[in-house]
């Protein structure tokens, strides 16, 4: 990947210096699911498919954007940062536009961009696109910013140029993976501890549904104000709560169920998540893997009866695992209506049930079922020769 996006650099800029390249990855999440924005737990980690930047600085003031996966280019002049109407471009704007808010000088470059993070999939291709560009543009000019500064410009680039209020835990896992470690995010604090993932003769098996989300469509952000309205009831009574992280069942009960059903639902599976992803936690570090996966059934329920951000192939590929004694643990990922599912298997099961899956997939929706086995690496980071 590394080699493709240096030679689609030299194609596309043929006269540029020799250009850095960054590497940032798309991210798993093994439970903690819709938790970040609600000031609870993550528990993610970066993975073994990334995005690739290469960059090098101009003598002009021109940002130059190239996409190998659109064979796109895109040229805009530094100081007329805005959002395009071309998708991609604004994942890469939209850093800019943070960093030139935050008062740095981002002169003109170029910039090739490729990768094998699936778009769409629940990876977070996006996150890694813009951590990637925060790195790059990071390193090229000097700017000093820690990772965390990083973190948070990335994640306010996808509010503002793709209009999606995300929480923190997909910028902060492609910026601080760490091979074969989850990463246990308390996203209210930001602190975080990094918990060794040992699976012995389990593996991380990714099912693609190859159902594009579009998570701007409205109903990831409308999930968030459902959330903040719960808490905004409960706050009536008690002064102290600040977001679904302080909020207990007992109190949905009394103050937010005898006013609306739909909002007590989603509310409810929030704060059961973020309990269990306390009590996975601890399963993880007494080595209960299966304990650990029957939580991650449980979640995958709420996320499709309560939450209700799943869809009938992600139900159909979890059902068809549930009982399958090799499967321990099985759930939709990311912010849902679409893209993978994250299964933790046996690994000499994998075959089977994928050769098996393939064609029931197909025959019951048409589409094809695309299989990843993911392994954990380290977050993003220049890559040296
Ligand atoms: C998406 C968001 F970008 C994350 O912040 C998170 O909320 C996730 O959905 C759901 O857990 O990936």
């Amino acid at each position: 990947m590394k080699n493709q996006v240096l030679e689609q650099f030299n194609k596309i800029y043929p006269d540029a210096p020799s250009p850095l390249i960054i590497r940032s990855p798309g991210r798993i999440n093994i439970i903690g699911e819709h938790t970040d924005y609600n000031e609870g737990f993550v528990l993610p980690a970066a993975i073994d498919k990334a995005i690739y930047v290469a960059i090098a600085k101009r003598d002009d003031d021109e940002i130059h954007l190239y996409a190998g996966d659109y064979n796109e280019s895109h040229v805009v002049n530094a100081d007329a940062v805005a959002i395009s109407e071309k998708h991609w471009p604004n994942y890469i704007l939209g850093v800019v536009d943070q960093l030139q808010k935050k008062g740095f000088n981002i002169g003109g470059f170029s910039l090739a961009i490729d990768g094998d993070v699936p778009l769409g999939a629940g990876l977070s291709s996006s996150a890694a696109v813009e951590c990637a560009t925060a790195f790059a543009l990071n390193e090229l000019f000097g700017l000093g910013l820690t990772k965390l500064e990083m973190v948070k410009r990335a994640q306010k680039a996808e509010h503002t140029f793709a209009g999606v209020m995300c929480g923190i835990m997909d910028q902060f896992a492609s910026m601080f993976g760490k091979k074969d470690n989850v990463i246990q995010l308390d996203c209210r604090s930001i602190e975080y501890e990094y918990e060794p993932f040992e699976l012995k003769d389990y593996k991380i098996l990714l099912l693609n549904t190859n159902v594009k989300h579009s998570l701007s469509s409205s109903a990831y952000n409308e999930r968030r104000q459902q959330c903040e309205q719960g808490v905004a009831w409960v706050r009536e009574y008690h002064k102290d709560v600040l977001s679904l992280r302080d909020v207990t069942i007992q109190m949905l009960n009394d103050h937010v169920l005898p006013k609306d059903e739909l909002i007590y639902k989603r509310c409810k599976y929030v704060v059961e998540e973020i309990e269990r992803l306390l009590q996975g936690c601890k399963d993880l570090q007494e080595g209960d893997i299966k304990a650990l996966g029957k939580k991650m059934f449980r979640t995958h329920e709420g996320l499709s009866k309560e939450y209700e951000v799943s869809c009938e192939e992600l139900d159909f590929l979890v059902d068809a695992v549930k009982d399958n004694p090799d499967v321990i643990g099985a759930r939709m990922m990311g912010g849902g209506f679409g893209g993978c599912t994250i299964n933790i298997i046996k690994e000499d099961a994998i075959d089977e049930l994928v050769n098996k899956l393939k064609p029931l997939y197909k025959q019951a929706f048409d589409k094809d079922l695309d299989h990843y086995i993911a392994s954990i690496e380290d977050g993003a980071s220049l890559v040296i020769d």
